[in-house]
C-alpha cells in the first residue's frame, strides 16, 4: 500500500525544511498546491502535519515559518537573552504589560509578603529570530526596584537592569516545570491552535537572602525541550 499523498508531501517537505533556519517562511497552502500539483487540501493536510510535529508554525495573518529543531534549554540561572544568544538566535521581546497590582495570596506568599504588598508585574511576549517562543509573565517587589517601570524592556534584558542598575547578584533559584494547555487570551500572541500544550516554567531567584522575582513562562511544547546536567548523589 502507498501512503497518502498528503503524507509524502510531508515527508519531501520535512527533508526540505529540516536543516532551514528557524523563522525561515513556508509558501501558502495554495502556493504550495500550484507548485507540486497537489490539491489544496493535499497542501493543507501536509502542511498541519508538520505544524502537528512541531517543524511548521502557523503565525496568524503572517504566514507558517520553520520553527524546529525543537530547542533545547538547559536548566541554569540565566536570561532568555543569553539563551537565545548562545544558540545564535536573536532574542526580542514585546512587553504585553508593566503595571503595579497587589499581591494575592499566591504572590504574597512567594515574596514572604502580605497580601495587598506593590508588586510590578511585567508580561512580555519573547521571540527568537522573530518566532514567538514564550510568554514570560515576571513579578517583583515594587519597593526593592523603585524605577524600574521607566525601562523599555522591548529592548533591554531584565536580568542586565536587576544586576547593573539594582546590584542584584543571584544567589540561588528554583524552577517548577509543569505541563499544561495554551490559556485562551495567549493563543494568538503564542500563534499557537486553543487547547495547544504548553510548558510552563515557573521560576524564583533568590539575591541577598530575598525572593527578588517570580516568574512563570509559558512556553508552546512543540518549540521547546528542556535539559538539565544531572550528579549521582554524593
Ligand atoms: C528567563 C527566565 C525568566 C527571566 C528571564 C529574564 C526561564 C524559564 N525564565 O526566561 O525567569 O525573567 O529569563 O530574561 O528561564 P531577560 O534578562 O532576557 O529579560
Amino acid at each position: 500500500m502507498t501512503a497518502p499523498k498528503y503524507r509524502e508531501l510531508a515527508e519531501q517537505l520535512r527533508e526540505q525544511y529540516a536543516q532551514a533556519p528557524v523563522g525561515t517562511p513556508t509558501p501558502s497552502e495554495r502556493q504550495l498546491a500550484d507548485d507540486t500539483g497537489v490539491s489544496r487540501m493535499t497542501a493543507r493536510r501536509a502542511i498541519d502535519e508538520l505544524v502537528r510535529s512541531g517543524l511548521l508554525t502557523r503565525a496568524v495573518g503572517r504566514g507558517t515559518f520553520v520553527t524546529q529543531p525543537a530547542m533545547s534549554v538547559p536548566l541554569r540561572l540565566t536570561s532568555f537573552t543569553e539563551d537565545m544568544r548562545a544558540r545564535g538566535h536573536v532574542p526580542s521581546s514585546r512587553v504585553l504589560g508593566l503595571e503595579v497590582v497587589r499581591a494575592d495570596e499566591r504572590v504574597a506568599g512567594v515574596f514572604g509578603t502580605v497580601v495587598g504588598a506593590r508588586v510590578t508585574l511585567l508580561s512580555r511576549l519573547r521571540l527568537a529570530d522573530d518566532v514567538p517562543m514564550a510568554i514570560e509573565r515576571s513579578h517583583l517587589r515594587t519597593d526593592a526596584f523603585p524605577g524600574i517601570e521607566r525601562h523599555d524592556f522591548g529592548v533591554e534584558s531584565l536580568y542586565r537592569v536587576l544586576a547593573e542598575e539594582y546590584g542584584v547578584r543571584f544567589e540561588a533559584g528554583e524552577q517548577v516545570i509543569r505541563a499544561g494547555l495554551v490559556r485562551d487570551e495567549d493563543t494568538t500572541t503564542l500563534a499557537v491552535a486553543p487547547g495547544s500544550p504548553v510548558l510552563e516554567l515557573a521560576r524564583t531567584t533568590v539575591a541577598h537572602g530575598s525572593v527578588v522575582e517570580w516568574t512563570v513562562s509559558t512556553y508552546p511544547a512543540s518549540r521547546f525541550e528542556l535539559s538539565a546536567q544531572i550528579a549521582p548523589l554524593t
